[in-house]
């Protein structure tokens, strides 16, 4: 740690020396960035070593986060901030001459995630650690992480996000904790003392060597760990390299097959994709991860393994990692030589498990066929967790065959992973109130009828110290200033911001820190877009992931009518708006694709017309990422939260939007639900069908999308818009959506909702004419926010699910 400015100069300049042989004079930004990172993390190692020290004597419960997912984003201002250096090292690099914030630009993001599933597991690493819980992360060192979205002529390209070209300040690499995870082969059974053993064989090994990345609680000397695993070829390759005659390309290319498991992250969200390189993959994390946990459990409580669930936690995120299940029955059975029975009710004692969606298209069933080849032993382990499972079954449902197989974990010749982790965990969580209950109720019905105790909600929630004390300065100094600095360590206190909330002198201060945040978004919306955009309109919000049912689509439907209006009367009093996009579609997801496309071409259109004088910008901000949203939250003044309802298990930017004042568009949805119920109806805009609406319309099927469009003459010169020639692209370019609307009866009821999201819409526009009323609601939503920190959450999962406690 470095005890004053001058110290840290000296060490800085010092090390700038002998690490790249610079002075400070020659020194760029990102030289400075680097030696900062490794000075940062060589200052929080003495409290790493200290936190897995204690964590190795002590013999209280630790958790484990598996999660084919971690989304970190950035990490040198979080671990200054979080190592209470901040003010030293933003003085003296000034001194020095550089601008901490521009350093902070030079880091590259861990883009290890797609979007609210891996994201919310880098707020829960932040959270474990900021609680003193004792909680890791286990996941995928992948090479190439999410791609990197270029827009080029309004169409999405996808270029490979290359993270570790200049190498990761924040990892150690631990070749001496690899362990080796074994693929195909086959299974040889030999009875030994009237016990079957099982013999794998023929089979190949993959190294799997750990990258550690320590997670640095607030200013309070718990360093937890995120483990990330890369594959590698390893020394028995030279068995290959002999057997296969000496066929040196051979070898090179088994060599690169066996990397390519790490190769890169799958940018599918929500959508499942039976591909045998992803299951490789979650076998690699899954057996990596549970043998180096079996390991460390063996060598600090010897060999009683029935202790087991009372020392670990293994939760699962989503059922991407759902392979730790007969993993850990594997080493337990085969490895150590326990009964089944014991197996079994150890493997059900540890493992909890979060659903994230009740998208169908998203739920992972894989094939046997392919399970069975690629991990044989695994396989027969789940075959007779299904054997097992299903007599049980048969003794409830005696003669119900329909039931027993609708809930049977194999069928169909498909392994159904989400049955599977129902049946082999202790807990299953959804990610709100609502989604919890559709679990529930709907998607997982009889499920809750045989497990009823399993079943709980945790909502989400975000880090408040990146969202809201990091991105956006000073609100946060603002806040401090006002209700004191007690609500860093204790979100909720900032309930007490509400007695502020008419406060004029507050809320002027208020609006000047929004001003300030909007204008430094609009300086990069011009430098990145060339789009001038006037900070004195609406900045309206919609940044996330592309998909059907979040609707954006619904967003740039309204933008259209909104033009059509101004066009045939350019001077009607709307409060101007600045409509800002961003988001990546999946690389095969051809609908987002166009939705893309779509909202550059109404883009290039709108914002160039002059008989919108300025009324109307529409902005697609590229390459959406944790980077950018950190520059976009703090500026924005409308937060679009508008899924159909029932669709959207929780959203976690609705949470991000909130604290930093926006005020939320949104359905009924997700987590808009416990928001609304938090902040009042009078603050926040809610439109649109109710998720029940929405399930009725599904079930009696009476919906008919083309009624609406033949009754109401804005959708359909919103609609024939697609099909003319005013956008550029031409007349074909946009069919799909039109058809998908009017041939495919829109399936996530966009026309239905639009004249009520107009509406909505229209409110907005009023309400942000009379500034005192806006900013009372914006201030009533700040101080609602801290119940969406995950701290909350992980103190609920802590207590409510894992049972472990904090070291301090
Ligand atoms: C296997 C393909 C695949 C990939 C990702 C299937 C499913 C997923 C995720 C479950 C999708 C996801 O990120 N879900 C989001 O999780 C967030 C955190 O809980 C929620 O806030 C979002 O509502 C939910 O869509």
């Amino acid at each position: 740690m470095f005890c004053s400015i001058e110290d840290f100069k000296t060490t800085f300049k010092k090390r700038l020396e002998t690490k790249l042989s610079k002075s400070i004079n020659d020194a760029t930004n990102n030289d400075v960035y680097k030696t900062l990172g490794q000075l940062v993390r060589e200052n929080v190692s003495k409290n790493w070593i200290d936190t897995t020290t204690y964590y190795q004597e002590n013999k209280q419960k630790q958790v484990y986060y598996f999660s084919m997912e971690f989304l970190m984003g950035r990490l040198l201002q979080t671990n200054i901030e979080n190592s209470g250096q901040f003010l030293i090292i933003k003085e003296g690099l000034k001194e020095l001459g550089f601008n901490l914030e521009n350093i902070f630009e030079e880091e590259h993001d861990a883009g290890l995630g797609n979007g609210g599933l891996g994201r919310l597991a880098a707020c829960f690493l932040d959270s474990l650690a900021s609680l003193n819980l004792p909680g890791h992360g286990c996941g995928i060192r992948y090479k190439y992480g999410l791609f990197e979205q270029k827009i080029i002529n309004g169409y999405q390209v996808e270029l490979p996000d290359y993270w570790l070209q200049e190498s990761y300040v924040w990892e150690v690499r631990r070749p001496d904790r690899a362990v080796e995870v074994k693929f195909g082969g086959y299974v040889d059974m030999v009875e030994v003392d009237e016990k079957l053993q099982f013999h794998h064989k023929n089979y190949d090994t993959v190294l799997a060597v750990p990258y550690d990345v320590p997670v640095v609680g607030y200013q309070n000397e718990t360093v937890n760990t995120l483990r990330l695993w890369s594959a590698e070829s390893c020394r028995e390759d030279f068995n290959f390299f002999t057997s296969n005659k000496n066929d040196y390309y051979h070898f090179l290319q088994y060599k690169r097959s066996i990397e390519d498991i790490s190769g890169f992250l799958y940018p599918d969200d929500s959508t499942y994709d039976g591909k045998l390189l992803r299951l490789k993959q979650q076998y690699f994390l899954v057996s990596a991860g549970i043998q180096s946990i079996i390991k460390q459990f063996k060598a600090k409580y010897s060999a009683d393994l029935l202790q087991l669930p009372e020392k670990i936690g293994v939760h699962i995120n989503d059922t991407h990692p759902v392979l730790v299940i007969p993993e850990l029955m594997r080493i337990l059975l085969d490895e150590e030589g326990l009964s089944w029975e014991d197996a079994w009710r150890i493997t059900k004692r540890t493992v909890s498990f979060t659903n994230h969606t009740t998208l169908s298209e998203a739920l992972e069933k894989w094939p046997v066929t392919m399970v069975k080849e690629l991990l044989p032993r695994i396989f027969m382990i789940v075959e007779e967790i299904n054997e097992r499972y299903c007599r049980e079954l048969w003794d409830l449902y005696p003669y119900e065959w329909n039931k027993i197989s609708a809930l049977a974990i194999i069928g169909n010749g498909e392994i159904r992973m989400a049955h599977l982790a129902i049946v082999a965990s202790y807990s299953v969580n959804g990610v709100a109130k609502i989604h919890t209950e559709i679990l529930k109720t709907k998607e997982m019905k009889d499920f809750y009828k045989l497990y009823p105790q399993k079943f709980n909600n945790k909502t989400n929630g975000i880090t408040h110290r990146r969202w809201l004390l990091n991105v956006n300065p000073d609100l946060a100094s603002l806040i401090t200033e006002t209700i004191g600095n007690r609500w860093i360590a204790h979100p909720k206190e900032l309930t007490n911001l509400i007695k502020y909330s008419k406060d004029t002198a507050f809320q002027e201060k208020v609006a000047q820190v929004k001003r300030m945040n909007k204008e430094k978004l609009a300086r990069y919306i011009k430098e990145h877009n060339g789009i001038t955009v006037d900070t004195n309109s609406i900045f309206d919000v919609q940044v996330k992931r592309l998909h059907a049912y979040k609707r954006q689509l619904l967003n740039i439907f309204h933008i259209i009518h909104l033009y059509h209006i101004l066009s045939e009367n350019p001077n009607i009093d709307i409060t101007p708006r600045t409509f800002i996009f961003g988001g990546k579609a999946a690389p095969g997801y051809h609908f987002a694709k166009k939705i893309i496309k779509l909202i550059n071409a109404v883009a290039t259109v709108v914002n160039k017309d002059p008989r919108i004088q300025n009324k109307l910008k529409v902005v697609f901000l590229e390459n959406y990422s944790v980077s950018l949203a950190e520059k976009i939250m703090p500026a924005a003044d409308v937060s679009e939260q508008i899924s159909t309802a029932s669709k959207e298990a929780s959203g976690t930017g609705n949470m991000k939007f909130m604290m930093n004042g926006a005020i939320t568009l949104g359905t009924l949805d997700g987590a808009n639900i416990e928001i609304s119920e938090c902040v009042g109806n009078d603050n926040i805009f809610l439109f649109g069908l109710k998720a029940e609406e929405v399930l009725k319309l599904y079930s009696e099927k009476t919906y008919r999308a083309r009624d609406i469009y033949n009754i109401d003459f804005r959708i359909k010169k919103v609609l024939d818009e697609l099909m003319g020639n005013h956008l550029p692209g031409g007349e074909s370019e946009f069919k799909d959506i039109y058809y998908s609307i009017l041939s495919n009866n829109d399936e996530y009821f966009v026309l239905k909702d639009f004249d009520s999201y107009c509406e909505a819409h229209e409110l907005v526009d009023q309400t942000y004419r009379d500034q005192q009323k806006w900013l009372s609601m914006s201030i009533t939503n700040i101080a609602h926010s801290g119940k969406f920190s995950s701290d909350r959450t992980i103190q609920q999962y802590a207590t409510e699910i894992w049972g472990i406690r904090p070291r301090f």
